[in-house]
């Protein structure tokens, strides 16, 4: 039998590069699609991409946009896949507030692009498609914890493309038969998540702070509270839902729930900080129990219009039907990062990059 093709797209974001590591090693040849960047993008995957001048390559790169229609239909067309995973998003939900068309444009319309190029090319039947939702869908959660059956009440414009997404999806599946599914993933990080979502953002910072590099870490709302996994268990569960006997929607969770501020605690206790909290509000700051200095202050800037305060997902239907669970727990996940930043950091120094 022919080895599996796989389509990513978003292939040179953090759950792209996870996942096409891990359909390498399953022997999948994959496609990536990459945008074109006045600057190198494809720091990801440059572990993985092998020239094909060298040796048989089976991970390929190609230029693509989520707004471009033609361009995925080509690519569909090009490449034959037979599953597609669709991560490609404008990802980041405060961004979302000050991009809301575009968002909108790549994050729904994106979905419906991809699922109309399957259609015109008739592979309906041939094709598996991934869509990566997310737990933002149910905002302010009717329920604790949010399971596939929660309704959703989106607080962005990003969630609110990806309600787009989610319905054009089981939409796609009911009217045309596709095995169309969403993975509805609560939140996953890993050492290479992008540096402006909070997990990263603390990271480095208790890196840099060690280092003495930088001396305070602005924050905005430190009491939301989320459910935080390990990237390379999620994108598992990706491929799971798509080699599952029927189209179906799961949550991907652990099933608890931090908040931000113990994000903080346990991130400077890897480097032998405790953290002390003074104040109340925008005037709460954190302070160093040893040295007294004030490492985390509040910055309304990073407050967003309206704010997500709790997720926390049942992914028991993942569980039973898909045997997936996750590995890497929240104290792990945790001091993985931040080794992986304080390493980092050391090595950039060591360049005179700092
Ligand atoms: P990242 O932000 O790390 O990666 C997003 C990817 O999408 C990047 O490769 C980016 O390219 C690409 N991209 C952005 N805009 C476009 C566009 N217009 N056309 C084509 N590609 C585009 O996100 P993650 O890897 O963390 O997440 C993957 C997907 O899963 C996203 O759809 C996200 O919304 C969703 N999700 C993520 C969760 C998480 O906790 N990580 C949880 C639930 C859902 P470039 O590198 O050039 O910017
Ligand atoms: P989120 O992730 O919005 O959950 O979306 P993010 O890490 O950006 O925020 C998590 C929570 O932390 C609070 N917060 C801050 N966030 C950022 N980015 N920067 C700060 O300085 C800061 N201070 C506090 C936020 O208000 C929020 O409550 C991520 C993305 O990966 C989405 O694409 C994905 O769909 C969801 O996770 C599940």
């Amino acid at each position: 039998m022919a080895d599996k093709v796989a389509l990513i797209t978003g292939v040179t974001g953090q759950d792209g590069a996870y996942l096409a590591q891990l359909l390498l090693q399953k022997g999948y040849v994959v496609h990536g699609v990459k945008r074109r960047s006045s600057s190198f993008n494809t720091e990801r995957v440059d572990d993985i991409y092998v020239d094909p001048h060298e040796r048989e390559a089976r991970f390929f790169l190609h230029y693509g946009d989520l707004t471009d229609s033609t361009n995925l239909i080509r690519l569909v067309q090009e490449t034959q896949p037979d599953e597609i995973y669709n991560l490609g998003a404008q990802s980041h939900v405060q961004v979302s507030f000050e991009t809301p068309e575009y968002t909108g444009n790549a994050d729904a319309l994106g979905a419906l692009r991809l699922l109309e190029a399957i259609r015109i090319l008739r592979l309906e039947k041939s094709v598996r498609f991934y869509q990566a939702s997310t737990s933002e869908l149910y905002g302010r959660a009717q329920e604790v914890p949010q399971r596939e059956t929660t309704p959703f009440q989106p607080r962005s414009p990003y969630a609110a493309a990806k309600l787009y997404a989610y319905w054009i999806t089981v939409n796609y599946r009911e009217a045309y038969g596709m095995f169309a599914a969403n993975g509805i993933l609560f939140n996953h990080e890993s050492p290479t998540r992008g540096e402006t979502f909070v997990t990263r953002k603390i990271t480095r910072a208790v890196a840099s702070i060690h280092r003495g590099l930088q001396e305070t870490l602005y924050l905005g709302n430190i009491d939301a509270r989320r459910d935080w996994g390990h990237a390379r268990d999620y994108v598992e569960g990706m491929w799971r839902i798509l080699q599952h006997d029927e189209a179906d929607d799961f949550v991907l969770a652990t099933g608890e729930a931090h908040s931000v501020r113990e994000f903080v605690e346990l991130a400077f206790a890897e480097t032998g900080r405790t953290i002390r909290w003074q104040g109340t509000g925008v005037d709460e700051v954190g302070v160093d129990a040893g040295s007294g200095a004030s490492l985390v202050r509040i910055d309304p800037r990073y407050f967003r219009p309206t704010e997500v305060d709790l997720l926390v997902g049942d992914a028991s239907k993942a569980k039973a039907k898909l045997g997936w669970s996750h590995v890497t727990g929240f104290r792990d996940l945790v001091a993985e990062m931040v080794r992986a930043d304080l390493t980092r950091v050391a090595a950039d120094a060591r360049h005179g990059q700092s």
